[in-house]
């Protein structure tokens, strides 16, 4: 006996501008190959590959540092529209890509939240809090950015238009490299920051199902975020922008393990991964067995590898 099936849409966000440098665009179609559509198919759902989305690019320019941001916002804007088309049908999947596709994804997650009148929440899994805006980040680099978007914070104007969340519906956890700008912001705002710190001392479960609760308790929408460094770099090698300290293999199960249970899930972003760096598609295998528990894959269905 499965969990409930779900029309789970697969949208392609072959963005690289927004990270430091390239190999990201390739990531959907290494988590195509390592067979994200036939995990979610074999758990009883029906998955409608739609492809990668298509950019339409507009002059615009951001005062502060904001590389490529006509790049960034004309794929952000192609794939809200296109996750809210989806989301009307159930659960959409975004494969990434960098985290900048998160302008968009999130945006269709709460124009859909709001269409139907519901609050969403936001569990951020990164070992970075990605809320600097062109006026705090030193780097430029927009996958270090999305949070602050759709939080509302200034700097951000002409991007692209969607409701915004309230800073305490945004929950990361596996933060371990935080800017100071970052800091002072989170803590202003009201974010839940939930570093490593925190789940060494608690366990990761106890941080989730505390979240899960207060989703459960406001009657909300969840849309996750998966950055492939919030795992430890060893075990997902194929990312930009590592920090030692991750979470385990187990940790992340069942954080995904936990999120299939709470029936909340709206939508899921699999971002970050560089299939340039990845050691033989491990970190792509990876990322396609978490997506899998968050849709219902349990523990006594994985395989066993041959010597
Ligand atoms: B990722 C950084 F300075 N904070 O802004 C920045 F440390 O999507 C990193 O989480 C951002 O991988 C990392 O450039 C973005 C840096
Ligand atoms: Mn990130
Ligand atoms: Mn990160
Ligand atoms: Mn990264």
């Amino acid at each position: 006996r499965g969990p409930a099936p779900r029309t789970i849409s697969l949208i392609g966000a072959p963005l690289e501008e927004g990270a430091g440098g390239q190999g990201c665009s390739m990531g959907p179609k290494a988590l195509r190959i390592a067979g994200i559509a036939e995990a979610l198919a074999a758990i009883g759902h029906t998955v409608n590959d739609l492809g990668d989305v298509t950019a339409q690019y507009n002059a615009l320019t951001l005062s502060g540092r904001a590389h490529n941001v006509v790049e960034v916002t004309g794929l952000a804007r192609a794939l809200a529209d296109a996750g809210e088309a989806a989301l009307q049908k159930g659960t959409a999947v975004y494969l990434g890509g960098d985290h900048a596709l998160s302008f968009g994804s999130v945006a269709a997650a709460l124009r859909h939240a709001e269409r139907i009148g519901k609050p969403l929440h936001v569990l951020w899994l990164d070992a970075h809090a990605d809320f600097n805006t062109p006026q705090t980040s030193e780097s430029g680099n927009m996958h270090g950015m999305p949070a602050a978007f759709f939080c509302g914070e200034p700097g951000f104007d002409g991007m692209l238009d969607c409701p915004k969340l309230p800073a305490r519906h945004f929950h990361l956890v596996g933060a371990r490299s935080i800017d100071p700008a970052e800091v002072d912001l989170l803590e202003a705002r009201g974010a839940d920051v939930n570093d490593m710190a925190e789940i060494d001392e608690f366990g990761i479960g106890a941080v989730l199902r505390r979240i899960l609760s207060e989703v459960e308790a406001d009657d909300a929408l969840l849309h996750v975020s998966l950055d492939v460094d919030f795992i430890e770099p060893d075990l997902a090698p194929g990312v930009g922008t590592t920090v030692p300290g991750g979470a385990t293999v187990r940790e992340a199960h069942l954080v995904m393990e936990l999120i299939n249970r709470s029936n909340r899930l709206l939508s899921l972003d699999l971002v970050e991964l560089n299939p340039f760096l990845d050691d033989r598609g491990k970190s792509a295998r990876l990322m396609v067995e978490l997506a899998a528990s968050g849709f219902g894959k349990r523990i006594f269905d994985r395989p066993t590898q041959p010597a």
